[in-house]
C-alpha cells in the first residue's frame, strides 16, 4: 500500500508486573495480553520495537511539581504511614494507591511516550505507539483517576519543541482532564475529549461549556455523552467533529489517548461502542497522514482492552488480521469465542437522542467557526532534546545542527494553570 507507514512501538517487558492491589479495576497485566497478541499475530516483523527509555525524575518535573514527584520517588508500601499528610495532599489513597515500584511504573509508561513524541520529532518515524501511556488524569501536583504521572503532558511539551500545532484527541470513556487543564490558556495545543458526562461520572468535568480560557478560548473541545451510545451515533459525530478540528486547526502533529473503557462490556465504563467502532476512530484520524503518537489509557474488562489494542495495531500497519487469535500463553482469557471480534454490545439503552447529538455537533461547529485558520508561533531556539544528544559527543557544538534545524524548533510558552498553593508539611523519610 503506497501510504505505509514507519512505525515505532514501545513496549517494556517488566510494565505488565505492576499490580495496584487487590480487587482494583487497573491492571497493567492487560499490557502483557496485548503484547503476546501483538508478538503471535506477528505484527511486530513490520514495526520497529523498541524497549523505552525510562523518564527521569527532571523528565517527569517538566510539568509536575518537584516535591509531588520526590514523593512518588520516596513512598512505598512499606514507609507509607510516615506520609500521611503527603497521601492526602497529594491525593494517593483509594483510587491512586502506594503499590510496589510505583515510581518504576510511572517512570516506564512515561518514558515510553517521550520518547515516542522525540522519535516524532526527529522523524525516525510517523507513527510511534505506547499502549502503556495516556494517563490522562494526573495533575501538576497530584495523583488522581488510576494517573500518577501525566505521560501525555510530557510527550506534548516535547513535540512543542518541533510543531507549532499539536492536536490532542482523547476516546477513553473519562474526560481527559488533566491534559485539557494543562494547556487550557494555550492556542498551541487544541484538545478535544469524548466521554460520558452526568451523574456524577468521574471526574465530573467536560461539559460542552468548558472551551479554554485567554489565549486558549476556543481551543478546548469537549463532547459530553450520556449512557450506551453505540457504533453509529459514536462514529457519526466523531468522524465530522475531527473533519472539522482538522479543517480549521491545522494540526502539524497528533496525540490520540485510546482508551478502551468507551467498548461495551467493560467493567467501569458504560457505552456501548464495538472493537471495531473504537478502531474506526483511529483508522481515521490515521487517514489525515499527520505524524500521530498512540496511547492507551483506561479500559478494565483486561481481554478486551488487549483485543482492542491488538486490532488497532494493525489498522495501523494497514494489515488485516484474522478473526480467529492465534494461539498465545494468555489463550484461555479469550474463552470461550477465541476471536478478535466478539459481540460486547450490552443492553444498556442508548440514551444519547439524535437531537442530543446534533446539538453537540452544532455546538462544537459553531466555536471552530470564530477560529483563526492554524494559528502560527514565534520562532525560538530552544536546548536539544534526548535524541540529539546521542550523536552530538565528538561534533562541534557549532555545527551540529544546520540553521534550518534551529529555525524549525519552536520553544514553548509556560502556560499551566496553577492552583493556589499548599501549606507544606514537615514529613520526612
Ligand atoms: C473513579 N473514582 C473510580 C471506579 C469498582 O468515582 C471515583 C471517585 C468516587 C471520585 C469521583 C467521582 C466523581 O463523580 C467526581 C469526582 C470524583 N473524585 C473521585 C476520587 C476513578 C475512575 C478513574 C478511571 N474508582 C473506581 N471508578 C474504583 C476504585 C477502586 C479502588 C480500589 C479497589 C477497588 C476499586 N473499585 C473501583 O470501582
Ligand atoms: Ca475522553
Ligand atoms: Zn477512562
Amino acid at each position: 500500500m503506497a501510504s505505509k507507514k514507519k512505525i515505532a512501538y514501545f513496549y517494556d517487558p517488566d510494565v505488565g508486573n505492576f499490580h495496584y492491589g487487590q480487587g482494583h479495576p487497573m491492571k497493567p497485566h492487560r499490557l502483557s495480553l496485548t503484547h503476546s497478541l501483538v508478538l503471535n499475530y506477528g505484527l511486530y516483523k513490520q514495526m520497529e520495537v523498541y524497549r523505552p527509555y525510562r523518564a527521569s525524575h527532571h523528565d517527569m518535573c517538566r510539568f509536575h511539581a518537584d516535591d509531588y514527584i520526590d514523593f512518588l520517588q520516596r513512598v512505598t508500601p512499606q514507609n507509607i504511614s510516615g506520609f500521611t499528610t503527603s497521601l492526602s495532599r497529594f491525593n494517593v489513597g483509594d483510587d491512586c494507591p502506594v503499590f510496589p515500584g510505583l515510581y518504576d511504573f510511572c517512570s516506564i509508561y512515561t518514558g515510553a511516550s517521550l520518547e515516542g513524541a522525540a522519535k516524532l520529532n526527529s522523524e525516525t518515524c510517523d507513527l510511534a505507539i505506547n499502549w502503556a501511556g495516556g494517563l490522562h488524569h494526573a495533575k501538576k501536583f497530584e495523583a488522581s483517576g488510576f494517573c500518577y504521572v501525566n505521560d501525555i503532558v510530557i510527550a506534548i511539551l516535547e513535540l512543542l519543541k518541533y510543531h507549532p500545532r499539536v492536536l490532542y484527541i482523547d476516546i477513553d470513556i473519562h474526560h481527559g482532564d488533566g491534559v485539557q487543564e494543562a494547556f487550557y490558556l494555550t492556542d498551541r495545543v487544541m484538545t478535544v475529549s469524548f466521554h460520558k458526562f452526568g451523574n456524577f461520572f468521574f471526574p465530573g468535568t467536560g461539559d460542552m461549556y468548558e472551551i479554554g480560557a485567554e489565549k486558549g478560548k476556543y481551543y478546548s473541545v469537549n463532547v459530553p455523552l450520556r449512557d450506551g451510545i453505540d457504533d453509529q451515533s459514536y462514529v457519526n459525530l466523531f468522524v465530522p467533529t475531527i473533519q472539522a478540528v482538522m479543517d480549521h486547526y491545522r494540526p502539524t502533529c497528533i496525540v490520540l489517548q485510546c482508551g478502551a473503557d468507551s467498548l461495551g462490556c467493560d467493567r467501569l465504563g458504560c457505552f456501548n461502542l464495538s472493537i471495531k467502532a473504537h478502531g474506526e476512530c483511529v483508522r481515521f484520524v490515521k487517514s489525515f497522514n499527520v505524524p500521530t503518537l498512540v496511547l492507551g489509557g483506561g479500559g478494565y474488562t483486561v481481554r478486551n482492552v488487549a483485543r482492542c489494542w491488538t486490532y488497532e495495531t494493525s489498522l495501523l500497519l494497514d494489515t488485516d488480521i484474522s478473526n480467529e487469535l492465534p494461539y498465545s500463553e494468555y489463550f484461555e482469557y479469550f474463552a470461550p469465542d477465541f476471536t478478535l471480534h466478539p459481540d460486547v454490545s450490552t443492553k444498556i439503552e442508548n440514551q444519547n437522542s439524535r437531537q442530543y447529538l446534533e446539538q453537540i455537533k452544532s455546538s462544537v461547529a459553531e466555536n471552530l467557526r470564530v477560529l483563526p485558520h492554524a494559528p502560527s508561533v514565534q520562532m525560538q531556539q530552544v536546548p536539544p532534546d534526548m535524541l540529539s544528544m546521542e550523536v552530538t559527543t565528538e561534533t562541534n557544538p557549532d555545527e551540529r545542527e544546520t540553521q534550518r534545524d534551529l529555525d524549525s524548533r519552536i520553544e514553548h510558552p509556560a502556560e499551566f494553570m496553577d492552583p493556589p498553593p499548599l501549606p507544606t508539611s514537615m514529613e520526612s523519610t
